[in-house]
C-alpha cells in the first residue's frame, strides 16, 4: 500500500473544556485553543483530535450531541471552530474531529421527536422495546430506561440522556453520512468514532459490540464520505484482537485508517473486574507481550497501530504506571520513548507532554465526571465505603486526565482567569507548560524531539518490529531497516537492571539517560530510556 500522511503523523488529542479559556467563564473554548496553536506547532504536532466540541447538554462533556451541525455556546460558534481549522491549516495541523454516532442526546431533535411522536419516522431512528433485558449500561444500572409517555423502553449504553441510535435504519444512516459529509467540506482531516464497534449492536441477542453488520456499514459510511478523501480515520474499539483491527484497516477493502485497541490499556484492570478494582502494579512481561503480537502483526500493508497510554477516560500513565513521586520526570520520559518509536501512530493527549499527574481526590464534591459519580452513588447503596470509592477515583477515575491543562504559575495555572469547571492540580506551580519550555532537559523537550524523529527518520513506518529478551523489568526492542537497526531500551522499574547484548552503538538517537558505548555491560539506572542506531 501506498503511504499517507497519517503513517507518520503524530496526533495530540485536546478535550476542549479543560485546554485553555478565553474569555474567563472557567471553561476552556474554541478560541482558547486557537490561542495556542503555536505552542502545538512548536511540538511539532501533525494533526489535533479535538474531543466533541457540538451542541450538547454535557451531560457526558459533550459526548452526549445534540446537534451535529452547530457548536456548543460555551465552546463558541461555528465561525471559532471555522478560524481553528483554517488557523491550524497556516500550521500545517490538521483537525480531527470525534464523531459520536453510537448515540445522540436526549435532546437531540430526533430524539424529542421519536419520544413526542411514537408514529414519527424519528421513533425507528432509536431502540425501544416494550421488555428491558438484562444489559447493563457502562455507566453503571441497566442499559434501559421507561418512557412514562410511550410505555416502551430505550436502550442506552451510556447514560439515560445518551440514548442509542439504531444502524439498522436506513434513513438514519444515510442522515449520518449527510452530516459527515458536511464536516468534510469544512476541511477537516478525519474524524475519530467514538465506540464505533457498537454500531452493529443486536440488544435483543445481547450483541454489544463487534455485531455482524458493524463492517457492512463501516465499509458503506466509507463510500458514502471519506472514501476517496486523503483524511485520517480511527475507530474506538475497546476490544479488538489483530484480527478483527486488520478488518477495520486493511487497505484491501479499506474500512478506517486504524483503531484504537486497548488490550495494553485493559492491564490497568484486574481479569474479569469493573475497571474500580483496578490493578496499580504493571505486569511488564504482558506488556511486553502484548505490544509485540500488535507491532508484529500490524503494518502498513495489513492493519495499522495507535500508539498511546492516555486519553480523556483514562488515568494520567506516569501516575498508575509510572513513578510519579520519585521519578516524575524520568518515568514519563521512559513511557515516552518506548511508544513513539513503535510502528502506528502515535497520540499524545494534553498534558502528558509536561508530564501531568493524576489529581488527589478527597471528597466527592471534586468529581464531575458521570462514570465516577454513577459508580460512587451505586457503591454506596451497596455499603462500599466511601474512603474506598475514592481510592479508586483516585488511581483510575476519568477526571484525572479532565483537569485543567497547567499552562504557568498564575492564578488557576494560566487556565482562565476564573475559577475552572474542575479543579487544576495543586501540584501546577512545579508542572507546568512555561517552566517546561524554560528547561532544555524537561519532558516537552523528549516529545518534541520524538516528533521531529518520526518526521525525519522514514524507516519508522515501515521497519520490523523484534521483541528482545530481557529480564523482566526491561523493556528493549530492535527496529530493523534493511542493514539498518535501531535499538530501544526501556528500564520500567524504580530499581536498577542489568542489560547485556553484544552489539555496538552507532550513534544515540535520543536518551533519557547517559549512554555509555558499551552494550555488552549496561546497569541501566531506574527509568532509563534509549533508542541507538546500531553498527551493521
Ligand atoms: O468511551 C467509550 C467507553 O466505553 C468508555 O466509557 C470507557 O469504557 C470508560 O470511559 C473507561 O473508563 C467513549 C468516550 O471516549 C467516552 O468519553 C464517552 O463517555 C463514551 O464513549 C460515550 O460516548
Ligand atoms: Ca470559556
Amino acid at each position: 500500500m501506498q503511504e499517507k500522511w497519517w503513517h507518520n503523523a503524530v496526533v495530540y488529542q485536546v478535550y476542549p473544556k479543560s485546554f485553555k479559556d478565553s474569555n474567563g467563564d472557567g471553561i476552556g473554548d474554541l478560541k482558547g485553543i486557537t490561542s495556542k496553536l503555536d505552542y502545538l506547532a512548536k511540538l511539532g504536532i501533525t494533526a489535533i483530535w479535538l474531543s466533541p466540541v457540538y451542541d450538547s447538554p454535557m451531560d457526558d462533556n459533550g459526548y452526549d450531541i445534540s446537534n451535529y451541525q452547530d457548536i456548543a455556546s460555551i465552546f463558541g460558534t461555528m465561525g471559532d471552530m471555522d478560524e481553528l481549522i483554517a488557523e491550524g491549516k497556516k500550521r500545517d495541523i490538521q483537525i480531527i474531529m470525534d464523531l459520536v454516532v453510537n448515540h445522540t442526546s436526549d435532546e437531540h431533535a430526533w430524539f424529542i421527536e421519536a419520544r413526542d411522536n411514537p408514529q414519527s419516522p424519528e421513533r425507528d431512528y432509536y431502540i425501544w422495546r416494550d421488555k428491558p433485558n438484562d444489559l447493563t449500561s457502562t455507566f453503571s444500572g441497566s442499559a434501559w430506561e421507561y418512557d412514562e409517555k410511550s410505555g416502551q423502553y430505550y436502550l442506552h449504553f451510556f447514560s439515560k440522556k445518551q440514548p442509542d441510535l439504531n444502524w439498522e435504519n436506513e434513513e438514519l444512516r444515510q442522515k449520518i453520512y449527510q452530516m459527515i459529509n458536511f464536516w468534510i467540506d469544512k476541511g477537516i482531516g478525519g474524524f475519530r468514532m467514538d465506540v464505533i464497534d457498537m454500531i452493529g449492536k443486536i440488544p435483543d441477542e445481547k450483541i454489544v459490540s463487534n455485531g455482524p453488520m458493524l463492517h457492512p456499514y463501516l465499509k458503506e459510511m466509507n463510500k458514502a464520505t471519506f472514501g476517496d478523501k486523503d483524511l485520517l480515520t480511527v475507530g474506538e474499539a475497546w476490544g479488538a484482537n489483530p484480527e478483527e483491527a486488520k478488518k477495520y484497516s486493511n487497505p484491501e477493502g479499506q474500512e478506517l485508517s486504524m483503531v484504537f485497541q486497548f488490550e495494553h490499556i485493559c492491564l490497568q484492570y484486574q481479569e474479569g473486574q469493573p475497571k474500580w478494582q483496578y490493578q496499580k502494579e504493571l505486569n511488564v512481561g504482558k506488556l511486553k507481550e502484548i505490544f509485540n503480537k500488535w507491532q508484529t502483526e500490524l503494518g502498513v500493508e495489513d492493519g495499522w497501530n495507535s500508539l498511546f497510554w492516555n486519553n480523556h477516560d483514562l488515568p494520567r500513565i506516569v501516575s498508575i504506571w509510572g513513578n510519579d513521586q520519585d521519578y516524575r520526570e524520568k518515568s514519563a520520559k521512559a513511557y515516552a520513548i518506548l511508544l513513539h518509536l513503535m510502528r502506528g501512530t502515535p497520540y499524545i493527549y494534553q498534558g502528558e507532554e509536561i508530564g501531568m499527574t493524576n489529581f488527589p481526590f478527597e471528597t466527592l464534591d471534586q468529581v464531575e465526571d458521570i462514570e465516577s459519580l454513577n459508580y460512587a452513588r451505586e457503591a454506596l447503596e451497596k455499603g462500599v465505603p466511601l474512603e474506598q470509592i475514592m481510592d479508586s477515583i483516585r488511581v483510575i477515575g476519568r477526571d484525572n486526565a479532565r483537569t485543567p491543562m497547567q499552562w504557568d504559575t498564575t492564578d488557576y495555572a494560566g487556565f482562565s482567569s476564573a475559577k475552572p469547571w474542575l479543579s487544576v492540580n495543586p501540584n501546577y506551580a512545579a508542572i507546568n507548560v512555561e517552566s517546561a519550555l524554560d528547561d532544555p532537559n524537561s519532558i516537552f523537550y523528549t516529545y518534541q524531539k520524538l516528533v521531529q524523529l518520526r518526521k525525519e527518520n522514514s524507516w519508522l513506518v515501515r521497519a520490523d518490529f523484534e521483541l528482545l529478551e530481557t529480564p523482566e523489568k526491561i523493556f528493549a526492542y530492535i527496529r530493523k531497516d534493511g542493514e539498518r537497526r535501531f535499538l530501544v531500551v526501556v528500564n520500567l522499574s524504580s530499581q536498577e537492571q542489568e542489560f547485556h547484548l553484544k552489539e555496538t552503538i552507532e550513534s544515540v538517537l535520543i536518551a533519557n539517560t547517559d549512554v555509555k558505548d558499551d552494550l555488552e555491560q549496561l546497569t541501566l539506572a531506574p527509568w532509563a530510556a534509549f533508542c541507538v542506531e546500531l553498527v551493521a
